[in-house]
């Protein structure tokens, strides 16, 4: 663990994190103002946010993988995978309409997410453990909504801001994973009817179950296992796609099926 910041600023951090989600006002990254700040750093900021977040109410309801693709990496100048924290608070049901009036600037990704059946934890998890411990994957959306102005951070920053994690729907079909070969799944991304995004599963480095097992990897390191019945978004196949009131959005899986949103 290489922490640089003290006790208080990961309070201060958290906090002005936790505000900039409330009221939609864009910050300066974090980094700006601790130029030294550690990935480590980031993760102690994620999860004091974390447990504000459970102080006030707030009902876990999973676990985000974030920049497990090249179309990501690029896109956000990030090259190392991260993960995020997924509250019930922030989930929506298929096809409703989300509402953009509290976010900064919103964007969509298209996801595999993983339902499991058994705890997976320990800093070792392989991709092997996590398909033996999946009980079913659906496709879905991530609305991400980067507190930083511009979407524009390094990945301390945007670890701190919890992945840009706001939103989530599930949907399409629930498949078992030994029925799928889940690294070849073709994905098309549309807008407003137009196709915007073309994939296959295997963006997500190289299979999804991957991912899934690089959370369970960071979680170990925070002294977190992923229990049994974990919800689990195992990052954007495609580069996300910014979108506003009036926009359609729908993501067409091989096998998986369709998830969609409306905005408002
Ligand atoms: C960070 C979150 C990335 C994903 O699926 O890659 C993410 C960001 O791009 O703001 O959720
Ligand atoms: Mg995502």
């Amino acid at each position: 663990m290489t922490l640089t910041l003290s006790p208080e600023d990961v309070q201060r951090l958290a906090l002005r994190v936790e505000t900039a989600q409330r009221e939609a006002v864009a910050l300066d990254k974090l980094s700006d103002e601790f130029p030294g700040m550690t990935l480590d750093d980031g993760y102690a900021v994620q999860l004091e946010l974390r447990r504000r977040w459970l102080a006030r109410g707030g009902r876990p309801s999973g676990w985000k993988a974030g920049l497990t693709s090249r179309a990501k990496m690029r896109q956000m100048g990030v090259d190392v995978p991260s993960i995020g924290f997924l509250m019930s608070e922030m989930a929506r049901p298929e096809q409703a309409a989300i509402e953009t009036a509290g976010l900064l600037h919103p964007r969509v990704e298209c996801e595999v997410a993983f339902v499991t059946r058994r705890e997976l934890a320990g800093p070792d998890c392989s991709l092997q453990a996590v398909l033996e411990a999946t009980d079913f994957v659906v496709p879905a959306l991530e609305v991400i909504d980067s507190r930083y102005a511009n979407f524009r951070f390094d990945l301390p920053s945007v670890v701190a801001d919890n992945g840009s994690a706001a939103r989530y729907v599930a949907g399409g079909r629930p498949r078992a994973v030994d029925e799928l070969d889940l690294a070849t799944l073709g994905v098309v991304l549309e807008k407003n009817g137009e196709i915007v995004a073309t994939a296959a599963t295997a963006a997500v480095l190289g299979h999804p179950a991957e991912a899934v097992a690089m959370l369970v990897r960071v979680l170990a390191g925070l002294g977190e296992r992923l229990p049994a019945g974990s919800f689990v978004l195992s990052g954007a196949i495609t580069e996300a796609v910014a979108v506003q009131p009036g926009d359609c959005i729908a993501a067409r899986f091989q096998e998986l099926g369709s998830v969609g949103a409306r905005f408002v």
